[in-house]
């Protein structure tokens, strides 16, 4: 397979004029009609128009009808053969949407039609220059019987069997969108600031009415912030949300016609939980967001995807937090960072934030691309600050409105509106891998203190040379009686190491550096227990505040995993504290409460020159829960009716972090009771999220057969509310039998392979279940493999996005490596295996 790098880009040759789409919707036999002007920008060049799966019909130029012969996924005509000055194009072609497993341009989901066009999906649908720089208006024509026929942008015209769309902005085709089937309307209406009535819709199949009210709460709120936050306002008169069961992600922003996964809309108070309430709120907010970053400014090339993804998670990240509560948004961000981020950033598919070459541009929508991409977009606002993230942004949107762009646009806008130098900032974007930042203090009895930053970085599978990165590292000083000596600060590291120096000091004060997170970095800060206790109880940074905690929780599990140590009664002592102290959120307490979790320990170890040991980890995690319990049992029973939140359920932030605290009290009982209180809980919830809560208890207390025949029978109808259940019977199993559970389940009836859901909820816990997925034997690598191997035929993105299980690969011992290797091996060597994944083990392979 081919190579695309960065450096080959070039603009293509032509201008387009508007495109006219004509769709006769078929199941097996769709007609797509094509035709578009082609003006060359000067010059006599080749014209390329990409295709895959398509059965020609017939081309013409000019209305003459030419013998293109489509080739290696193109159709290329040789300039000679072109007419000299601007010409038509027309193309009608064929395609089988009920054949598409893929998900990738128009395909079937259960009856309805719909598509999926990013990255490289319209190719899929009809030959057209699909790559993102080419931007152009859409007028749409789809003849079907189907009720519901949407496209993008207003629409124009509807009759007995047709509908046409008209797009007014100019977009690339990676945007576009179609829909139609028996659908339902979940109406609504948002004026907009300057006084624009939008026609709100989400779209769903009948019987599914009654969830969506949330979706569209959460729609309207996106819309209100991006006009108060951003000064940006909705651009068309109708937005449509159609929910989609068949899905390969989260949902897609289609100019004014997002599709969604199901998953990603559908909430209703017993079928959905306080997770999957925050996250539609959140995903609503990025596809809606996406609008102007995204949209209305895209990117120029699959290169410049964080353009897109970093500024959009970013907005969204800012949304939650000012939606739900700052802090505890950024440590779920950072938690998130460092799960998925972090793993990928230390392993063999590590890549910097814009890549320099892919195979599969799919292969791209990673967490270093979105989350780490975000991350950028942070440092980038504190080193400029509030009011120059503003200007910027301004200068962004007007300057660059309706134009396909890169990262240097993007810094200019940042250098221009703020006269920062942004040149070594830049590097952030080429060099893979997590920083390191070592911090070592220094107090010398003239009241002198200085911090001295030393940064780090990793060699990573591209061997692009590491140069000193701009790293703002926000830290305060506190006394030892608590209180803040001075505001925080912006310390800028530029170079490999600096001293800071903070003069004048009575005494030595306790060091906060890296306060809210302020860099994606692994911070190494040696402190104390006591120390880290003492932050724990009074840093006024939350993120630190927790971070403490969290560090000391880290320590504490790595001592007991590779020494035996029991835990300090500091650590103890502290835990016990916070969870009574009233002065803090709820939702605070039960994520400063969390252990870390066994791949994060694992990640922790290799990341000290140690081998994981998963099973041995899984032990002491247990344990250590176990011993917490033990010691925090007189507050959990009182804590677990403190916390659950009166009459009737609701998703705001208060119960949901209520909820939360109640459910890790929860947890924890049923360390010591044998799963007592998690039945009575399963008995009194009157929601998913508690019931989720009880279940997964019941699980892990081995007793939850009758629960589970119990959910299975009251919800085997509805395929979100069963995901949970195929999902959390694998996530909870412990670790001798997650992998015959996983198996057991593909045998279930209502295991389907074609449903990315079904095979995620199946196959993502596995991989999420760290000693269950690397139990000793090498079950549960086989079993995954043998099941990708199966998807790969149907469905290439799924498959090679599951295939990241591996990725930690080279963190274990030689046993588990050979037999990861091994299972690589077998896929890479499996006749017909698709670029994606074939792609993906390729990496891992090294
Ligand atoms: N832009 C889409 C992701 C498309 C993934 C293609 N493999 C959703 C999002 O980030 O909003
Ligand atoms: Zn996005």
């Amino acid at each position: 397979p081919q190579t695309i790098h960065l450096a080959d880009y070039r603009p293509f040759p032509f201008t387009l004029g508007e495109v006219q789409l004509t769709f006769r919707l078929a199941p097996a036999a769709t007609r797509v009609l094509s035709r578009f002007t082609l003006a060359p920008k000067g010059g006599r060049e080749d014209l390329v128009l990409f295709g895959a799966h398509l059965r020609l019909i017939r081309a013409a130029v000019n209305g003459a009808e030419i013998r293109a012969e489509p080739k290696d996924g193109q159709i290329r005509i040789a300039a000679a053969d072109l007419p000299e000055g601007p010409f038509t194009w027309e193309a009608e072609v064929e395609i089988d949407p009920a054949g598409n497993t893929a998900l990738e341009g128009l395909y079937m989901s259960n009856g309805m039609y719909c598509t999926q066009c990013e990255a490289e999906g319209f190719r899929r649908i009809t030959f057209y220059p699909d790559r993102p720089d080419v931007m152009t208006t859409f007028r749409v024509r789809i003849e079907s019987d189907l009720p519901v026929l949407l496209s993008n942008g207003n629409p124009v015209a509807e009759g007995p069997g047709f509908a046409e769309w008209h797009d007014p902005w100019p977009k690339p085709s990676y945007l576009f969108a179609l829909v139609a089937g028996d659908l339902r309307a979940h109406p609504g209406q948002f004026t907009t600031r300057s006084g624009r009535e939008v026609a709100l819709n989400i779209w769903v199949r009948p019987g599914d009415e009654d969830r969506c009210d949330w979706a569209l709460t959460s729609l309207k709120a996106s819309m209100r912030w991006d006009e108060e936050v951003y000064g940006r306002e909705y651009d068309l008169d109708i937005f449509n949300i159609v929910a989609v069961d068949d899905f390969n992600m989260g949902a897609m922003e289609n100019k004014g016609l997002n599709i969604f996964n199901s998953r990603a809309v559908l909430a209703r108070a017993d079928t959905a939980t306080d997770a999957d309430f925050m996250r539609i709120e959140a995903i609503i907010a990025h596809e809606y967001f996406h609008n102007w970053t995204g949209n209305r400014i895209t990117c120029r090339d699959w290169f410049q995807l964080c353009l897109k993804e970093g500024l959009t998670v970013f907005r969204d990240q800012q949304f939650t937090g000012d939606l739900r509560g700052a802090a505890v948004k950024r440590i779920e961000d950072a938690l998130t960072l460092r799960d998925r981020q972090f793993r990928e950033d230390t392993g063999p598919l590590a890549h910097p934030v814009r890549p320099s070459s892919f195979v599969e541009i799919n292969n791209f929508y990673t967490a270093t691309v979105y989350e780490k991409g975000a991350e950028l977009i942070g440092m980038l606002k504190r080193l400029v600050g509030d009011a120059g993230y503003k200007a910027a942004l301004d200068l962004y949107f007007t300057r660059h409105d309706g134009q396909a762009c890169t990262l240097e646009d993007w810094l200019k806008v940042f250098e221009e509106a703020t006269g920062r130098d942004l040149t070594q900032f830049a590097r952030w974007y080429s060099q893979a891998g997590t920083p390191r930042l070592e911090v070592s203090e220094a107090w010398d009895e003239a009241g002198v203190f200085t911090l001295t930053l030393r940064q780090s970085q990793p060699e990573t599978p591209d061997g692009v040379e590491k140069l000193p990165l701009h790293i703002p590292v926000v830290t305060g000083l506190l006394n030892p009686n608590g209180d803040e000596l001075a505001p925080s600060v912006t310390l800028e590291l530029t170079e490999t190491e600096q001293s800071f120096r903070f003069e004048g000091l009575s005494t030595r004060p306790i060091a906060s550096v890296l306060r809210d997170f302020s860099a994606p970095v692994i911070l190494s800060h040696r402190q104390s227990d006591a120390t880290r206790a003492f932050l724990l109880a009074h840093d006024s940074d939350p993120f630190n505040r927790w971070e403490a905690g969290r560090t000391l929780s880290r320590e504490v599990l790595a001592r007991l995993i590779s020494e035996g140590t029991p835990p300090s009664a500091d650590w103890l002592a502290a835990m016990a504290a916070l969870l009574r102290d009233e002065s803090l959120e709820p939702a605070f307490r039960a994520l400063c409460l969390r252990l870390p979790g066994e791949d994060d320990m694992a990640a922790t170890l290799a990341g000290s020159g140690l081998v994981p040991d998963p099973h041995h980890i899984h032990r002491a995690r247990r344990s250590l829960q176990t011993t917490l319990a033990r010691h925090l049992a007189p507050q959990l029973p009182g804590l677990i009716r403190a916390m659950t939140p009166q009459g009737p359920y609701s998703p705001d932030p208060t119960s949901t972090g209520q909820r939360s605290l109640k459910n890790m009290a929860l947890a924890l009982q049923t360390r010591l009771d044998g799963g007592a209180a998690a039945q009575s809980a399963w008995q009194a919830a009157d929601n998913m999220t508690d019931q989720m809560a009880a279940l997964a208890c019941l699980i892990e207390a081995g007793c939850a057969g009758t629960a589970l025949r119990a959910f299975e029978a009251r919800y085997g109808g509805d395929r979100l509310v069963m995901d949970k259940w195929f999902m959390t019977q694998v996530l909870c199993a412990p670790p001798e039998t997650a992998a015959d559970v996983a198996e057991a389940l593909t045998a279930h009836p209502k295991f389907d392979l074609k449903n990315p859901n079904r095979f995620r909820a199946v196959f993502g816990a596995l991989s999420a279940n760290h000693a269950g997925f690397h139990r000793a034997d090498g079950t549960g690598y086989r079993l995954l493999a043998d099941w990708l191997l199966r998807l790969d035929a149907l469905n290439p993105q799924t498959a090679a996005r599951m295939s990241t299980a591996f990725e930690t690969l080279p963190r274990y011992d030689a046993d588990r490596q050979a037999m990861m290797r091994e299972e690589l091996q077998r896929l890479k060597a499996a006749p017909r295996l698709s670029r994606d994944l074939g792609e993906m083990v390729s990496r891992m392979l090294g």
